[in-house]
């Protein structure tokens, strides 16, 4: 389904006076208010096709229904998501679960929404029917040559993928590691997964990135091969200057300060991007900014401030998307949401006083140092995001228009009640 310029329109019309009142009053406050608005209106994160649809836990799984059943209706709803909110102007495929049948044609769609393709991903976390070795064991470190053979080219086969889509980074996490104590030399694991990523690597384009992926633990529950950031940095640096290391909110064991991880990485060059989602406990895979909006808004402020100090383009230079699993809300409000807590942290980060922050740290001034931070952190941000999606021409309140417009209806209607959209 479309969703018509005047409907957008006609929305923002009725709230415009609020807007409007509430913008100004705020703006007034704001130094250079009309670069901070140009910031957040370039600023775009990309939709994972795999959160489009309901996602499940290991005990079952609840479809809402109307879920893209096709490759061509995911691209509709990130278009639709688009159209809203003119901040996630790019889609992220997962291969097998997004095989196109014509790229081009594909990319023909795509652009009718002004969407583009962003980090392509591999899978050799699941056996697919055709497969002739498990991954039961692992991919990229199984013992078996043969094994570490067939993931190598499926990675390979999704740079290829990328290519005819106009993307340029490979995206991998390995479920590889082990569940119970001495199943896996640790050091041999480390060792064949580097040797396999060394010859993905050299397939990898001029012009392409490659992310390594960590997570703590799952589907291993005793070791996981990439585990952590250093892990992750170790590979991206004996892999050479197009590999990085990809940061996912939701992978690492509790209380870990990721703030600071991001911050070093950043600081030795290799941070790739992010995968945002929020957690309570492990891999949540939560709404971003559900849990904890604190957090997020001091991994932006080390963001912010790392790459204003690298000279970094804050658009282009990492990449920025949502890993997100939605079990009980709507998936496509619930990227609504995730994109808005996004520009609300970047906002908010933005808005901190660099200059002060920064003396009142050389001054060991502990007090200030965190009066500065929690100003721009209280400060409430959501009319200057508004202002920004408005003059990028997007609705004022993409929410309250997705439900008047009765969206998911009209999609149950067109699709089907019983829609599901491949994935978790
Ligand atoms: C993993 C990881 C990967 C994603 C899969 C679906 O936990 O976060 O990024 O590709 O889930
Ligand atoms: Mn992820
Ligand atoms: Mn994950």
């Amino acid at each position: 389904m479309l969703i018509e310029k005047y409907a957008i329109q006609e929305h923002n019309n009725s709230a415009a006076t609020a807007h409007q009142r509430r913008f100004e009053q705020l703006a007034g406050q704001v130094p250079q208010v009309d670069s901070l608005l140009q910031k957040l209106v370039d600023f775009q994160i990309a939709i994972p096709s795999w959160a489009l649809g309901t996602g499940g836990t290991r005990f079952g799984r609840f479809s809402g229904g109307g879920e893209p059943r096709s490759l061509e209706e995911k691209i509709e709803d990130v278009g639709l998501l688009h159209t809203l909110n003119r901040s996630s102007d790019a889609v992220s495929l997962h291969i097998p679960w997004d095989i196109p049948t014509s790229a081009a044609s594909l990319k023909a769609l795509a652009a009718q929404f002004g969407l583009h393709f962003d980090a392509m991903n591999s899978n050799t976390f699941q056996d697919q029917p055709e497969q002739a070795h498990s991954y039961k064991f692992g991919s990229l470190q199984h013992t078996d040559k043969a094994v570490r053979k067939q993931a190598i080219e499926h990675n390979i086969e999704v740079i290829r993928y990328g290519q005819e889509l106009g993307s340029n980074v490979l995206s991998v996490w390995l479920a590889d590691g082990s569940s119970f104590p001495g199943q896996l030399n640790f050091r041999k694991a480390y060792q064949r997964t580097l040797e396999s990523l060394q010859e993905i690597y050299a397939a990898l384009p001029g012009d392409w990135k490659v992310f390594i992926e960590y997570k703590a633990f799952e589907p291993n529950f005793y070791s996981t091969t990439v585990g952590d950031w250093g892990q992750s940095y170790t590979l991206a640096t004996k892999l050479g200057s197009k590999a990085y290391t990809l940061v996912d909110l939701g992978h690492h064991l509790p209380n870990a300060n990721i703030e600071q991880i991001v911050a070093l990485l950043l600081n030795e060059g290799k941070l790739g991007g992010f995968h945002f989602n929020d957690s309570k406990y492990g891999d949540d895979d939560l709404t971003t900014g559900s849990i904890n909006p604190y957090q997020l808004f001091l991994i932006f402020n080390e963001l912010v401030e790392g790459m204003d100090a690298r000279g970094m383009n804050h658009v282009s230079d990492l990449g920025w998307m949502i890993d997100a699993s939605h079990n009980v809300k709507d998936p496509l409000e619930d990227l609504l949401q995730a994109v808005e807590a996004i520009k609300i942290a970047y906002a908010q980060a933005l808005l901190v006083n660099t200059k002060a922050l920064q003396e009142a740290q050389e001054q060991n001034d502990v007090t200030m140092a965190q009066e500065i931070l929690q100003q721009a952190y209280r400060t409430d941000v959501r009319p200057l995001v508004a202002e920004a999606r408005l003059r990028a021409g997007g609705a004022l309140q993409p929410l309250h228009l997705f439900r008047s417009l009765k969206v998911r209806d009209r999609l149950v209607k067109e699709r089907g009640a019983g829609a599901v959209a491949t994935g978790l």
